[in-house]
């Protein structure tokens, strides 16, 4: 019965059907499906059959178009699941955005869904957005994390770039920075650092998988997809 939600959640993101997607995801929430098993174990492979079908060639840049749509739709439906009526007291306010050039935000919007059931306060600046738009989100929310996601290795450079404009604008201190992505593997972006007084404590070697317990109260194991790392 799982594998069967899953599959079909999966189907409908690999041709693009954003109302089946849309459908099913509704249907399994009332049927009481863990929204992040959903995600986990049917937008997300679906997902990835997606990119595989790309690099293969027998996918086109319309069908990346028409699946993260697909995925998006799902996922707006399965957020308010997830973030459920908990509102502990926040760790903290987040900026979290995809870096210039990159217009990749299924990821990074995930991340906020994540963070944002955990409690943080998510300021989501968007995607393509350079370093110094980080920077004004900073300062404006005085938020003690950045998170910067980058899908291509051409823009990954620029997750170093933010945090140099960081340093720059005298804010690195007051921020821990985690960058994501799918590139982002195994590099170290940035100095390590320590954590000022009064930050929240994020895990630095994260190895999410967006699997954390479903239960209530999520714990902030999120490291996503074996594709993160945190600079600290
Ligand atoms: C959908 C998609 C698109 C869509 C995006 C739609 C949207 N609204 O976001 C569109 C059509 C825009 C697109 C465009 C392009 N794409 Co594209 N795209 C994809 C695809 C198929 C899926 C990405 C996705 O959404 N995955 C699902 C999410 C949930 O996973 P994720 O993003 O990896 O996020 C997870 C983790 O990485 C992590 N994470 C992500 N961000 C962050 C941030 C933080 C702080 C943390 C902690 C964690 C974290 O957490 C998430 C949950 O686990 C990937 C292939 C793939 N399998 O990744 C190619 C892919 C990323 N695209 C690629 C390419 C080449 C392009 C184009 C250049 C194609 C072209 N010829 O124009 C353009 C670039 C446009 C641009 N300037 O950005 C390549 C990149 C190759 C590379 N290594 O550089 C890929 C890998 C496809 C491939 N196999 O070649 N794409």
């Amino acid at each position: 019965m799982s594998e069967e939600i899953f599959g079909k959640l999966a189907q409908a993101v690999i041709v693009g059907e954003s109302e089946d997607a849309v459908k099913l995801a509704e249907q399994a929430l009332q049927q009481g499906f863990d929204p992040l098993a959903l995600i986990n174990q049917g937008l997300t492979p679906g997902m990835n059959r997606v990119g595989e079908l790309f690099a293969s060639g027998e996918y086109f840049l319309p069908d990346l178009i028409i699946a993260g749509d697909a995925m998006k739709a799902a996922l707006a439906v399965l957020e308010p699941a997830l973030v459920g009526n908990e509102r502990p007291e926040s760790p903290g306010s987040v900026v979290l955005g995809t870096v210039e050039g990159d217009l990749h935000e299924i990821g990074k919007t995930l991340v906020g869904v994540m963070l944002t059931a955990n409690g943080f306060r998510v300021i989501d600046i968007g995607a393509d957005k350079p370093a110094a738009e980080f920077v004004t989100a900073v300062k404006e929310n005085e938020a003690t994390l950045v998170g910067a996601s980058a899908l291509m290795t051409t823009t990954m450079l620029q997750q170093q770039k933010l945090i140099e404009a960081l340093e720059k604008a005298g804010l690195r201190d007051q921020v821990k920075v985690m960058v994501g992505g799918a590139p982002v593997r195994s590099v170290r972006v940035g100095p390590r650092r320590s954590a000022p007084t009064g930050t929240p404590r994020m895990p630095c070697r994260p190895s999410i998988s967006l699997s954390g317990s479903s239960t209530p109260r999520r714990r902030l194991r999120w490291a996503p997809a074996a594709s993160s790392l945190t600079a600290c």
